[in-house]
């Protein structure tokens, strides 16, 4: 009898586990990072007993200590072929593209997460999955040698592409393979202190972008940031310092609001580290600078109109007011996103009237009751405001590529902002990938639709839409 199967999400749980573990261990400042986060959060919910009961009801407050993501950036095509099959045995899908390349960082990206929404409620783990866009190094003789030295490289162990095979093949892996799976999955994000390339090389790729020494002058794709959950940002941000820790100097996406939308983001300036060269001299010694630490505060996920106004409104910011390298003007960024957010509604009511962003419905226990008396309005919004019909926002789980960018260029020192004459490629990308990334907002649709569809069958009144949602 063949032994049995463990979930997918029990091994994406046992992956975040171990990669918490050992980033911790590789870089001390995210432990402390990752204690300030706890001491906020444990204060947050203790000062708002509102929103702990809203966490609760959603599912979420387990999860909120092991709610993070973490990111990589890929060489080749073929790197990113695999890392689809492996993360697959965690459950997780690629979602979304992202072009940054607009943004002057010579990569596109995609989030590999879970989709189905109990497999997000055990565990979201994501990761952020950028490859590396060589097309866009302009002397040819170096995007030669970076091919080169990258085609070189095997970034997976062959056990972990065993049992990668075994679990495509019989459809997991039990508890053992499992477990020795993630121990070999590892192995592929290490950091390893020892450059690839001579000191001469690296200087040369440096010279053509930070970021293609980073992916090009290693063993494999050390993860390069974890980032924990918070329910206070503004709080996290502001105290860092205390803990001796330097944030970057505004913080991503949104401005603060009662009603939180999509995702807010901030980070520690990565930090420089020793690194020995390969060459012939005895262990020529350099720096590189590529690891950081990074918090997150998630939102409603807003619908293709809320988005749109979304970007409006940052676009508009961004336009007006720049902040410098050294965080110059941040007071003034603050202000003026502050000031222009106002035109997006601050009420989960508003939001869901206006259809800007998307909600979770259920049948209350009194929607329940009063469908049994055959007393139920047939007005959807009567429903609701009589408090038959609930609803809750749904969390976004995905990425933010002004955001990403921001977080990149932090990380690459900002004098390095360079703009690509290109377009995103799309179709390369998924050629490589060898398959097609899930379109977000059809994902967040589907789960709207599916829990009016449920509410709604729980009330006997199945064949009613809410207008909002037709
Ligand atoms: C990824 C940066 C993007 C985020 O949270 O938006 C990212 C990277 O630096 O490789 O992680
Ligand atoms: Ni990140």
């Amino acid at each position: 009898m063949p032994k049995a199967f463990v979930s997918t999400d029990r091994i994406r749980s046992l992956f975040t586990e171990a990669m918490s573990q050992m980033y911790r261990a590789e870089v001390p400042q995210y432990g402390t990072l990752i204690e300030l986060v706890a001491d906020v959060n444990a204060g947050c919910l203790e000062n708002d007993p509102e929103l702990r009961e809203r966490l609760a009801r959603a599912g979420e407050l387990e999860r909120i200590d092991v709610e993070r993501h973490g990111a990589i950036r890929l060489g080749t095509a073929e790197e990113l072929f695999t890392i689809r099959r492996l993360f697959a045995v965690m459950g997780m899908q690629a979602v979304g593209y992202y072009d940054l390349s607009v943004a002057g960082v010579p990569v596109h990206s995609t989030s590999f997460r879970p989709v189905d929404e109990a497999a997000l409620n055990v565990n979201p783990f994501r990761v952020f999955t950028s490859l590396l866009r060589l097309e866009l190094i302009e002397d040819e003789g170096l995007r030669g040698e970076a091919a080169a030295i990258l085609a070189a490289r095997r970034i997976y162990t062959p056990r972990a592409i065993a049992l990668i095979e075994r679990h495509e093949r019989d459809g997991g892996l039990s508890e053992e393979e499992a477990t020795e799976f993630v121990a070999e999955a590892l192995e592929t994000f290490r950091w390893h202190g020892e450059a690839t390339v001579s000191a001469e090389t690296y200087k040369r790729l440096h010279d053509a972008h930070r970021l293609i020494a980073d992916v090009v002058s290693f063993k494999g794709p050390h993860i390069n940031h974890l980032t924990p959950r918070t329910l206070d940002i503004d709080a996290v941000q502001a105290r860092m310092p205390e803990r001796g820790i330097t944030p970057k100097a505004v913080i991503e996406g949104p401005p603060r609001r009662h009603c939180d939308i999509l995702l807010r983001q901030t980070s520690f300036k990565a930090l420089e580290e020793t690194i020995a060269f390969a060459g012939d001299a005895d262990a020529i010694q350099g720096t590189h600078t590529a690891r950081f630490g990074e918090i997150e505060q998630r939102g409603v996920a807003l619908t293709a109109k809320g988005r749109a106004l979304y970007d409006r409104l940052l676009a508009s910011v961004r336009g007006e007011v720049q902040v410098g390298a050294g965080g110059a003007k941040a007071g003034a960024y603050d202000q003026e996103l502050a000031e222009r957010f106002k035109a997006l509604p601050d009420s989960w009511d508003e939001l869901r009237r206006q259809d800007l962003a998307f909600f979770r419905y259920c049948a209350t226990p009194a929607g329940i009751a009063a469908a049994v008396n055959g007393t139920l309005p047939k007005d959807p919004e009567a429903l609701i405001a009589k408090g038959y019909l609930a609803f809750s926002p749904i969390v976004y789980e995905d990425f933010l590529p002004v955001s990403a960018a921001g977080i990149f260029q932090s990380n690459l020192g900002t004098d390095q902002q360079q703009n690509y004459a290109t377009h995103s490629n799309r179709d390369a990308f998924e050629a490589a990938l060898g398959g097609t990334v899930q379109d977000e907002l059809a994902l967040y649709a589907e789960r709207q639709a599916a829990s009016l569809d449920a509410a709604m069958e729980a009330l006997g009144l199945a064949a009613l839409q809410l207008k909002t949602v037709a």
